[in-house]
């Protein structure tokens, strides 16, 4: 494969002012007829030909202005069709021929449960027919769908419907028309046997629109949560940014068979199953949560995505860092701020750190890459949102929200670049942003280190600060960034001496002095986790213990534990390498105590401070890693406070786990999850009566949330309760893809010995299947990302099976394969054996014949 830079950007040559589909939906194929009017750009050469994509197309017909081409006329490869000797304006009819039910790639036209859907971003329309498929070529879509009216009664596209009827042959049709400008990436096509809900929403400036959410019909009575999600979605958006939804309808549907979460394909979102139906008995907390998260983003898209795309696939982080940030805005004004901020912090440091210090580290708007589809990263997404937030921490909200508003009213309708974002929000709060643009252009985690001197006679308190971020492979040497860096000093009674103040940090090294201090402060820095750094400060553990207690900062109070916590692990992992016998101080013991008894402190809260950093964090900061010492010595904490905080944990589980009813509000969610982990640590007591305990929480649970926390703490040990629970479960959700998954999942990560021959006994269960993305997610996925125990086996084993399958998943799904593949990615981290191991199986995937460009970019990026 190619490799693509961003310096290589052209315009387009041609145009589409309008673009007309014909789908005649077929059992063996289908056929599709495009009829496209083209207009010459100003300024373009006369002779300069019409460039389209295709890919795995059958080209049946073409003809220019009504006359069939020659083989003069046009050149044609396995990837586009130039068409020469074009006029200044040409209609182009195309007819195709595509076999959608053996696309097994998810990407394109194809089936899912026999009823035809569309994934087209990023490159998937070129699977469909040949066309300017690139998001700078927008253009208004009528699209024409033909199929069989008792297969498929419900016929879908893009914008509006503006005609439907019966055809003599059993089949019907129906016509939908998008007013809006669109790249094809946006276009959607959904035909099938689906029922809907339906419900209405009113907009600011008094619009009714129809709101309706397609499923098969065993789960229409899933989506109501969805649908209520996505009313208060269309609300925040209206009361956060002041905008409205533009079409008379707005259409969901729900597939199982999906490559990501969802799609905002305009006024027609695609989604996976697992991210619409939810129902107490079906879905956990976490469930509900993401569901309402991802509803609000695909709909948040329809402005930043939408209304304002993307210039080319190098900007996407322009939509979706901005989209994401959005998302956590909407989520963090609905429940609880620190809690969503907490967390989404720990996915960004456990997954986008480690992505930077990958061969695959890339800045959030990459300059180069071979396969696009790999580029739907953390960094892109998560880091990229982390970026957006930075605007608004420089800028403040109002700020920001001008800087947004600017950003509409120059480029509504038009495809544009991170830079057009930047300069929107600079001219509008009149600031100088020419160095934050460091953020689009380098990859990398930066570090940022902090030393305090206090000068008791001045009462003056100076941070002394610099930066420096470490080589990536686009780059050794770095600028520094501008990193808005929020501090506060507290005193020793623990109040705030100083209110919260942003530092702007600009150089390598800075000095910043506070006047006034009457007493030697402890600094409680990069609060909120105001920029997306590594922070290191000389802390003692007395120091993160009254930070623990006192800090204003939610998100510092936690993450004062977190860093006693790691530093902690990091000590024993010395001392046990050391050959020395480890062990917990006591005043780490008492500071859990303190917050696990703190009956002030949010539930929610509490039981993010509980839980210890994970492998995967630990693994980021250990090196050479050891994944089974990692394991033990974690392992140990959580058994060393369990033994000693059981009264107190009992105590509180008992208090916790009273009935009701179940309702997912933020204080319910985080009294739930205390309670969790109340018996997540209990199921680390050696004692057959826990066993009882988390066997009979399964039993009497009436939510999923509460049944599945129990199941996966019996799944960590040998016990007849795990094998009942296992089979219960079973038995009794097998009827439900959905939460079967979660059954494949929690036995994927089992720490128990027999783990990968289960896994591979559960390959073969009747459910499994290698052409479902979230089987694989499920039981490969889990397997190879959060259980690094028994994939990082002394003996390669995990190693090899995870190649096997990659292999496997490559000829079907490329996508999924390239996911797949990227736990790999991190073989020199680790200690040599595995290091070795890991390369071995990089090797053998590299030499596979006609591996697909997805797989290729990340094996070869990682041998390099
Ligand atoms: N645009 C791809 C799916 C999403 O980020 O919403
Ligand atoms: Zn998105």
């Amino acid at each position: 494969p190619q490799t693509i830079y961003l310096k290589d950007y052209c315009a387009p040559a041609y145009r589409v002012d309008a673009v007309s589909l014909v789908f005649e939906l077929g059992e063996e194929s289908t056929q599709v007829t495009c009829v496209a009017n083209y207009r010459r750009n100003a300024g373009v050469a006369t002779d300069a030909p019409l460039e389209l994509y295709g890919e795995r197309l059958e080209l049946l017909a073409l003809r220019v202005n009504g006359r069939t081409l020659t083989a003069d006329d046009y050149a044609l490869s396995d990837t586009d069709l130039r068409i020469f000797g074009m006029s200044a304006l040409a209609t182009v009819e195309i007819v195709t021929r595509i076999y959608p039910q053996k696309n097994t790639s998810l990407e394109g036209l194809y089936q899912s449960s026999g009823n035809f859907c569309t994934q087209c971003e990023a490159q998937g329309f070129r699977k469909i027919t040949y066309y300017p498929d690139r998001p700078d070529v927008m253009s208004v879509f009528t699209t024409q769908i033909l199929a069989d009216k008792a297969k498929y009664p419900v016929l879908l596209s893009n914008g509006n419907l503006t005609g439907s009827g019966d055809l003599p042959d059993g089949r019907h049709w129906a016509r939908w028309e998008d007013p809006f400008h669109k790249p094809a990436y946006l276009f959607a096509l959904v035909a099938g046997n689906l029922q809907h809900v339906e419900d209405h929403y009113t907009t600011l400036s008094g619009r009714d629109v129809t709101l309706r959410i397609y499923t098969e019909a065993h789960n229409i009575d899933k989506c109501d949560h969805a649908m209520q999600s996505l009313k208060r979605a269309m609300q925040w958006d209206e009361q956060r940014f002041g905008l409205e939804y533009d079409l008379d309808i707005y259409m969901v549907v729900a597939v199982d068979d999906f490559n990501m979460g969802a799609m905002e394909n305009k006024g027609l979102n695609v989604f996976n199953s697992k991210l619409v139906f939810a129902s107490p008995e079906t879905a956990t907390d976490g469930d509900y949560i993401a569901i309402e998260s991802v509803i609000g983003h695909e709909y948040f898209h329809n402005w930043t995505g939408n209304r304002v795309t993307c210039r080319d696939w190098f900007q996407l982080s322009l939509k979706e860092g901005l989209t994401v940030f959005r998302d956590q805005e909407f989520t963090s004004d609905l429940h609880s701020r620190a809690v969503k901020r907490i967390e989404d912090v720990r996915k960004l440091r456990t997954h986008q750190f480690a992505e930077d210090a990958s061969p695959m580290a890339h800045p959030i708007r990459p300059a180069a890459y071979m396969e696009i589809n790999n580029f739907y990263t953390m960094t892109v997404y998560e880091k990229g949102s982390e970026v957006v937030r930075m605007y608004q921490t420089l800028l403040g909200r109002d700020g920001f929200r001008n800087g947004m508003d600017l950003y509409f009213q120059r480029h509504d309708g038009q495809a544009v670049t991170t830079e057009d974002f930047l300069a929107a929000m600079a001219d509008a709060n009149g600031a100088d942003l020419a160095q934050f643009q460091r953020w689009y252009d380098q990859a990398g985690t930066p570090e940022v280190a902090v030393r305090m001197d206090y000068d008791a006679a001045a009462k003056t308190c100076t941070l002394h600060v610099t930066q420096n971020c470490p080589a990536t492979p686009e780059a050794a040497l770095k600028q520094p960034f501008l990193i808005p860096l929020a501090v506060g000093l507290l005193g020793s009674e623990g109040q705030d001496l100083v209110g919260t103040a942003v530092l702007k940090l600009t150089e390598s090294a800075q000095q910043f002095s506070f006047n006034d201090i009457p007493e030697m402060p402890v600094p409680s820095l990069l609060r909120g986790f105001s920029a997306p750094v590594r922070l290191s400060y000389p802390y003692t553990s007395a120091e993160l213990i009254f930070l623990m207690k006192h800090d204003s900062d939610a998100f510092n109070r936690w993450d004062a534990g977190q860093r006693l916590a790691m530093e902690t692990i990091l000590a024993m992992l010395a001392a046990q390498e050391r050959g020395e016998a480890c062990g917990l101080e006591h005043d780490f013991i008492s500071a859990y105590q303190a917050v696990l008894t703190d009956a002030n402190l949010d539930p929610a809260l509490r039981a993010e401070a509980m839980t210890l950093p994970s492998e995967a964090d630990i693994a980021e900061v250990a090196r050479p890693c050891d994944p089974e010492a990692i394991h033990a010595i974690r392992e140990l904490i959580y058994s060393t406070l369990a033994n000693a905080l059981r009264i107190d944990l009992e105590t509180l589980y008992d208090a916790l786990n009273t009935d009701g009813e179940y309702t997912v509000d933020a204080l319910s969610i985080g009294r739930r999850s205390l309670k969790n982990v109340c018996l997540d640590y209990l199921g680390r007591v050696k004692d057959e009566g826990i066993h009882a305990l988390c066997h009979q929480q399964y039993q009497e649970a009436g939510n999923m949330t509460d049944a599945l926390a129990a199941l996966a703490v019996l799944n960590r040990i040998q016990c007849p309760e795990r094998d009942a629970a296992l089979q219960h479960f079973h038995d009794r959700w097998q009827h439900d893809a959905l939460v079967m998954d979660k059954w494949f999942a929690v036995q994927a990560v089992s720490p128990l010995p027999e783990t990968l021959a289960e896994i591979q006994t559960l390959m073969q269960h009747p459910l499994f299947d290698l052409r479902n993305p979230n089987k694989v997610r499920a039981l490969i996925g889990s397997f190879a990302m959060r259980n690094p125990l028994h994939f990082h086996a002394q003996d390669g084993s995990g190693y090899v099976f995870l190649a096997d399958n990659v292999l496997q998943l490559d000829a079907m799904n490329p996508q999924i394969a390239s996911r797949m593949v990227r736990p790999l990615m991190s073989w020199r981290h680790y200690e040599p054996v595995r290091s070795g191991l890991m390369k071995a199986q990089l090797e053998r995937i590299q030499a596979q014949q006609g591996l697909s460009g997805d797989v290729f970019e990340i094996v070869s990026k990682s041998l390099t």
